[in-house]
């Protein structure tokens, strides 16, 4: 046996590194499902949705009136004394935000790790959603 790096040994280095990264870019499970959250009559539809890191949130506005989908508030972790000042109003680090939607277009947020869970239309904070992470 040789103790010297053979070419086999190179080669087979650089096949795995080719590999690792086409591993990451496929999903573990399923691929990211997209929900679809209508907003009409002032109200999103559904309010409530479960999720897992990596879907698609896709809100389509199917009033005349422009809305938004804007987080209000951190995960549970907000509870946290530490960061408690910053949640609430402020979303801070988690928070998202589609911007304004107009009638019959869509926005997308793609779901991360720990972002708020809560939301509502900017204009019209009547208008309200909440965000479940689906347990593993
Ligand atoms: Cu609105």
């Amino acid at each position: 046996m040789s103790h010297t790096p053979t070419r086999r040994g190179v080669m087979v280095g650089t096949v795995a590194f080719a590999i690792i990264p086409a591993l990451r870019i496929l999903p573990a499970k399923a691929a990211p499902a997209i929900h679809d959250i209508r907003i009409r009559n002032f109200r999103f539809d559904p309010e409530h949705i479960t999720v897992r890191l990596g879907d698609i949130l896709r809100w389509t506005n199917l009033d005349l009136a422009q809305h938004t989908a804007t987080a209000t508030k951190s995960k549970g972790k907000s509870t946290d004394k530490s960061r408690g000042k910053s949640a609430g109003k402020s979303a801070g680090k988690n928070g998202w935000d589609t911007g304004k939607i107009a009638k019959n277009a869509s926005a997308r947020i793609t779901v991360f790790t720990d972002m708020a869970t809560d939301y509502v239309c900017l204009f019209h904070p009547n208008m309200k959603g909440t965000i479940t992470f689906e347990t593993p």
